[in-house]
């Protein structure tokens, strides 16, 4: 891993439709990712936050079901050179979020500097719909499948290419809340999902073990997306679409610690705090626990 590091806020809540979310950047800085990482002796630029540009109305759809699509292009396309620049640095980027919409973004800044980039989708949810099968018409349902190419060009041609990813380089942890369209997606790609049935039969040290050997063989670089609300709502509730029976934080802590020692990743996001949802900053506080762990804070 490098040392080097660049953190990237990124205050959108524009993906979805629950106000909140765009103070999660400060709420996880507040909560001290700078003095957790540095005390793990990274070098930290905290590079601010990407403006995001406010909606003409807030409950407006854009064209094809797609809210505040001009504004999460925007966005996006800032965040994506922003990361292009700093992995072009030698800089590991660390986004902060925002709503997951903000991955996209992400993903185009980083999937051009690898011929096989894997992304590990820790989330309740699969992100893969479009507008077409979106049933919110929320751009934080759709990144992932943006990302394969898939949706409006406003979004898939960020940074002026696509696809970015493979869908056999994707592996998604945590899933339990998957649309139909989303269904047909994963079955039609092929793309692995370890859903919490596959946690909970195999446990977490397989589903980790199985997902690092899989995208080490494969890979050039990895990227870890993740989404707060993988977590179980009841240990981080500052999150806007909870979803019952998720991980918990023991064992996402387990998977960060894995992720550490496998030394696989190349860039990573920590998306969907909400503080305004949350009880006393501990979703915010969670994070910067399983980045603890995910930058390799050991116990002993
Ligand atoms: N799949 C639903 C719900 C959802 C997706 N991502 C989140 N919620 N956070 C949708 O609206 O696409
Ligand atoms: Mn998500
Ligand atoms: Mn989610």
């Amino acid at each position: 891993m490098q040392t080097n590091m660049s953190i990237i806020g990124v205050p959108m809540d524009l993906g979805q439709s629950r106000r909140g979310v765009d103070m999660g950047p400060s709420a996880i800085r507040y909560a001290g990712v700078i003095e957790t990482l540095e005390n793990l002796n990274y070098n930290i630029a905290d590079l601010g936050d990407v403006a995001v540009s406010r909606p003409d109305s807030k409950e407006q759809i854009q064209e094809g079901n797609l809210r505040n699509l001009q504004q999460v292009h925007e966005c996006n396309k800032k965040l994506a050179e922003m990361v292009d620049e700093e992995i072009g640095k030698n800089r590991f980027p660390l986004v902060l979020g925002g709503d997951h919409s903000i991955a996209i973004g992400s993903l185009a800044g980083t999937a051009k500097h690898y011929d096989n980039l894997g992304v590990i989708w820790y989330d309740a949810h699969g992100d893969l719909n479009s507008g077409e099968t979106s049933p919110s018409g929320n751009i934080h349902g759709m990144p992932l499948a943006v990302s394969l190419g898939i949706g409006h060009e406003k979004l898939t041609n960020i940074h002026e290419y696509a696809p970015k990813v493979k869908p056999e380089n994707i592996v998604i942890v945590g899933a339990r809340s998957l649309d139909p369209g989303e269904k047909e997606l994963i079955r039609e790609k092929g793309i692995t999902v370890y859903s919490m049935h596959e946690v909970d039969r195999m446990g977490m040290p397989q589903v980790m073990a199985e997902t690092i050997d899989y995208l080490k063989a494969r890979t050039d670089g990895v990227h870890l997306s993740l989404d707060l609300d993988g977590l179980d709502p009841e240990e981080a509730p500052g999150v806007g679409t909870p979803v019952i029976g998720g991980l918990s934080y023991r064992e996402s802590h387990l998977a960060m610690e894995m992720l550490s020692e496998a030394d696989i990743l190349t860039s990573a996001e920590f998306v969907e705090v909400n503080p305004i949802l949350d009880d006393k900053n501990k979703t915010a506080a969670m994070a910067v626990g399983l980045m603890g762990s995910l930058f390799g804070e050991k116990l002993k």
